[in-house]
């Protein structure tokens, strides 16, 4: 996934228990994408033009997340 003029793309997004997953971070300032409960994933600072990858958690169900830069960037992780 990406993230473009302070969004994440796609936001709501449904991956695998465990998947790896990859943000890329196309706009001009840092971002981080980070469960907003639990710890649950965290890819900290994300550098403009840079990449981070973590890893879904394991157990299924649904996990919001934000920008701790930007807290009005959100969306949704859900694993199933
Ligand atoms: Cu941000």
């Amino acid at each position: 996934m990406s993230i473009k003029d302070f969004k994440f793309r796609p936001a709501d997004l449904t991956v695998a228990p465990g998947a790896k997953i990859t943000v890329t971070n196309n706009d001009t300032t840092t971002h981080t994408m980070t469960a907003t409960k639990g710890k649950a994933f965290d890819t900290g600072d994300i550098a403009p033009g840079k990449s981070a990858t973590f890893t879904a958690p394991s157990k299924a169900g649904g996990y919001p997340y934000d920008c701790t830069i930007h807290p009005f960037m959100t969306g949704t992780l859900t694993v199933k």
